[in-house]
This record gives structure tokens, sequence and C-alpha cells, in this order.
């Protein structure tokens, strides 16, 4: 969730600003493709140094599988009486 703080917070003072909210919104809303690509990128690069390094990577990573396993494991253990048919 930081991670998307920080790059809401596009001048990084710490706080997002109601137009780099409305700024942030907007790109992910209706922004185009470079834009949202950009966005993403600020996402995983967490310390803002223009590159995305491996420990920036897999702690974005390990985050979302936390995340999606549970759901996963819910979702296999719905449709398990298919699988075995
Ligand atoms: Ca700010
Ligand atoms: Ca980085």
């Amino acid at each position: 969730m930081f991670s998307v703080f920080k790059a809401f917070d596009q001048d990084n003072d710490g706080y997002v600003s109601l137009e780099e909210w409305v700024k942030g919104l907007s790109v992910f809303l209706r922004g185009d493709f470079e834009e949202k690509k950009k966005f993403c990128f600020d996402v995983f690069d967490t310390n803002g140094d223009g590159f995305i390094s491996r420990d920036e990577m897999f702690m974005l990573l390990k985050n979302s599988l936390v995340r999606v396993i549970p759901y996963a494991i819910i979702i296999l253990i719905s449709i398990q009486p298919w699988l075995t048919v």
C-alpha cells in the first residue's frame, strides 16, 4: 500500500495533495497506455530511483501473493468436485 501512496505523492513530500489525488485517479482511471505504464512502474519503484530492483519486485510480488493465495485456495476447493470427475 505504501508504494501506491508513493505513486500518488508525485513531489515526495509525504502527503498526497488534492491535485496529486485527482491526477493519480485520473491517470489510473482514464490515462492512456503510457500514463498507466508509468503509474504502474512508479508503484514498483518504491525508492523512486528510476529502476525496479530485485528487492522492490520481490516485496511487491510477495505482498500480492499473500493476498491472492487464500482466494486461490478457496476457488480450488470450490471447483474441486469438478476436478475429480
Ligand atoms: Ca505530495
Ligand atoms: Ca527503485
